[in-house]
């Protein structure tokens, strides 16, 4: 049983590290003009993460207070819920699923952020933002 159940988790670790690495099948978004309603802010991230199969990269960034930390959904069904443990903390939260664009968050205060990915959350979707 013991064993079965490693196997188990380095199957699902393969497909995760595979999914995330040569997921070709994704549909090209629409070029649809974008809805930026602020001025400035879009050009200004201080850093960017990628969600894509099931993982956040990098999964750890460090940002100074008043930056903002830019990420962007690249296939399957992401999103950024702040929190730790796959529980939310109402801190921020990026909504609905996506699987294109992006979510902006700035950070004014000092501290240790971390998030997950609701639907992945149980597969290790999971990140943090150090703010210094
Ligand atoms: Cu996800």
């Amino acid at each position: 049983m013991k064993h079965a159940y490693a196997a188990a988790l380095g199957i699902a670790a393969f497909f995760s590290l595979n999914c995330g690495s040569g997921d070709d099948g994704t549909p090209a978004a629409n070029p649809a003009p974008a809805a930026s309603s602020s001025s400035g802010g879009a050009a200004a991230a201080a850093a960017t993460v990628t969600a894509s199969g099931a993982s956040f990269s990098p999964a750890e960034v460090r940002i100074k207070a008043g930056e903002t930390v830019r990420w962007t959904f690249t296939g399957g069904s992401h999103n950024v819920v702040s929190g730790t443990s796959c529980a939310p903390d109402g801190k921020f939260t990026s909504g609905a699923t996506k699987s294109s664009g992006t979510f902006d968050k700035t950070f004014d205060a000092a501290g240790t952020y971390e998030y997950y990915c609701d639907p992945h959350c149980g597969m290790g979707m999971k990140g943090k933002v150090i703010v210094e």
